[in-house]
């Protein structure tokens, strides 16, 4: 049963909370925000149910049609709510140039200011809810625990589905265990006998983080990365600080296990930025010619990554679920994710079908004739060629527990980890970077993760399409000063090195390369496997590469084609290195480097010099 309690009753925790510090704080931001009422979520089917139930009857969301998409919903949100808001997203560390030349930073206390203005009184009206949760599987070494008091429930019942949340948790945190504090309001309290709207959110916007006490605050969104706080913000931003602190990653990167037929396997972490095929990537389903072969899935999004005791690197998913881009996903790019979201699958922002199902764009080749679109209203095939309308939203998303991937990895909830062989880095680019590279060695890598490009995406609100640099695709996501944090992996590969173990392998891909009509030249999804086969025998000493300017790349008869049509002057096409645009994109590089000068390691500065060399020669 939950604990519905007024707080006009003094403390609201249930018997089985027993963290004083925990008690403490949920009273004081009671008192602040003055919420109706408080919920301590216990994370029960029970709990889910009823919380969706309540969001139907207000609006929020509606359920599917029971015989195509067993408990499922739809929620669709204010049109001006729709991702992540990365210049309304703030480092308030004590020091301005520990947050670094990439975040948002405003002075701790002039922040605490602000937020006090903006969270007193915000939750009236509302129920708050206490959502225990951790980030890795229950009482890992390498996961942690933080509670998000919030005032939307449809952040509680994501949570529910993207973390390990409710009663186990409190077991974990005991009387004095530690917890990263998170607040999350949608900014919007309601007046007495007010009539809620379907989606609350407001304006002004904070996504807020202090790196040395470890708090989140977030204010005014109820969407995805902004408001489920466990995610970029805990796992990414907050835990990168703690890893830099406690000599651990917390990384953008999916984490895929690869078995070949003799049962030989490896377990690969991949960074990309957001909306590139993250989640295509965990879940790819070997193609024809490879036979034998399997993919398994850790995670989609982030990793949290730990020296063991023998000098190798593990990996955790930090999360239990998957918050992934809809459009483009159908049962030919990514057919286990389809197969993800049969059920129990809450969808934000994607079309509703005739029937009561969902549609956006790509997922049949025939849009169907008449649609609800994302905001609610009449779509047909002709209202978009008029208008130009989507359907589904770019950043359209569903939420499915990780329980529900057909091909969730054996060891997915290990509290140990999984060793990591090889580190991926790839950004989007439709020119210029080639299909795969592989480092000479952990500084030559680092520098290729840290220069990194890519086009951005509908992820973050703003404009789409234009390369920006996205080191190790932590651009938005980084918790400290970029410079620092490329020198925290240097650090990290002296010290394995030193160590004798051996350091996994780097290497850099790029799915996204066009041709002179702008269309992507390598098929993906599936196909991808054969670069990273490419990859695996390399590590494994097994094939062949040609060195380049920068690195080391296969030629056409390295790769395995069993199956596939794909000619060498399309190969050529996407591996091909023009000095030119590569003497441009230095000089992006020197521009990043000149940005990040303060503490910069100069093992950096030397490789861009080597490649600059080099690219003269
Ligand atoms: O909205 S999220 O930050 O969770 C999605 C993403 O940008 O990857
Ligand atoms: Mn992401």
């Amino acid at each position: 049963m939950n604990a519905v309690l007024s707080p006009s009753a003094g403390s609201t925790a249930p018997s089985w909370v027993k963290n004083q510090k925990l008690i403490g704080w949920v009273d004081d931001i009671t008192r602040l925000t003055e919420p109706e009422q408080v919920v301590w979520c216990d994370g029960s089917d029970a709990e889910y149910d009823r919380l969706c139930a309540l969001m139907v009857v207000g609006g929020t969301m509606r359920p599917l049609n029971a015989a195509k998409r067993p408990n499922s919903f739809l929620a669709l949100s204010d049109p001006s709510d729709v991702a992540r808001v990365e210049d309304r997203t703030f480092i308030c560390s004590e020091q301005k140039e520990d947050a670094g030349p990439t975040n948002h930073w405003i002075a701790p206390a002039e922040m605490r200011n602000t937020l006090d203005d903006l969270f007193t009184g915000s939750m009236r009206g509302r129920t708050m809810y206490v959502v225990a949760f951790s980030m890795g599987p229950l009482g890992s070494p390498i996961a942690h625990i933080g509670v998000e008091l919030s005032d939307s429930p449809y952040v509680a019942v994501n949570m529910q589905l993207m973390t390990r949340m409710g009663r186990a948790v409190y077991d974990v945190l005991g009387s004095n265990g530690h917890f990263v504090p998170c607040v999350h309001s949608v900014g919007k309290p309601l007046g007495v006998g007010e009539k809620d709207v379907a989606w609350p959110c407001n304006a002004t916007k904070y996504i807020v983080h202090f790196p040395e006490t470890r708090e989140i605050w977030s204010y005014g969104s109820g969407y995805g990365g902004n408001a489920l706080l466990g995610k970029k913000c805990f796992a990414l931003r907050i835990a990168s600080t703690m890893g830099r602190d406690e000599g651990w990653l917390a990384e953008h990167m999916l984490i895929l296990g690869v078995e070949n037929p003799q049962g030989v396997k490896h377990y690969v972490a991949a960074a990309f930025p957001s909306a590139c095929g993250k989640t295509n990537f965990a879940m790819l389903i070997p193609p024809k010619g490879f036979e034998g072969w399997k993919v398994t899935t850790i995670g989609d999004d982030i990793a949290w990554i730990k020296p063991g005791s023998d000098g190798k690197l593990y990996a955790i998913n930090p999360e239990a679920g998957y918050f992934g881009v809809a459009p483009g996903t159908n049962e030919k790019t990514n057919f286990n994710c389809m197969a993800s979201m049969r059920s129990n699958t809450l969808f934000t922002n994607v079309a509703l079908t005739d029937d009561g199902d969902v549609w956006w764009e790509g997922l049949t080749k025939e849009a169907p004739a008449h649609l609800i679109d994302w905001q609610g209203k009449d779509w047909t095939p002709a209202i978009a060629r008029e208008t130009g309308a989507k359907a589904a939203h770019p950043n359209a998303r569903f939420t499915v527990a990780a329980t529900q991937n057909p091909v969730l990895d054996a060891d997915w909830d290990n509290p140990a980890g999984v060793p990591i062989s090889a580190f991926i880095f790839g950004g989007r680019r439709s020119t210029t970077v080639p299909l795969v590279t592989e480092a000479r060695n952990w500084v030559e890598g680092v520098y290729m993760a840290a220069t990194m490009g890519s086009e951005t995406t509908a992820a973050a609100a703003g404009q789409q399409g234009i390369v920006r640099r996205d080191p190790f695709a932590m651009l938005p996501f980084c918790g400290y000063n970029m410079a620092d944090y490329f020198g925290h992996w240097l650090t990290l590969g002296d010290k394995l090195q030193a160590s004798g173990s051996k350091l996994p392998a780097i290497f850099t891909v790029n799915w996204f390369r066009t041709d002179a009509d702008g269309k992507f030249v390598w098929p993906g999804f599936g196909e991808n496997m054969r670069v990273l086969k490419w990859m695996l025998d390399r590590i494994d000493g097994k094939a062949n590469g040609v060195e380049h300017i920068f690195g080391v790349t296969p030629r056409y008869e390295d790769l395995s084609w069993d199956g596939a049509d794909f000619t060498r002057a399309q190969f050529d096409t996407i591996t091909s290195i023009d000095t030119a645009a590569w003497r441009a994109e230095i000089e992006l590089h020197t521009e990043l480097f000149t940005k990040l000068a303060h503490h910069l390691p100069q093992a950096l500065s030397e490789v861009k010099e080597q490649l600059a060399n080099r690219l003269a020669a």
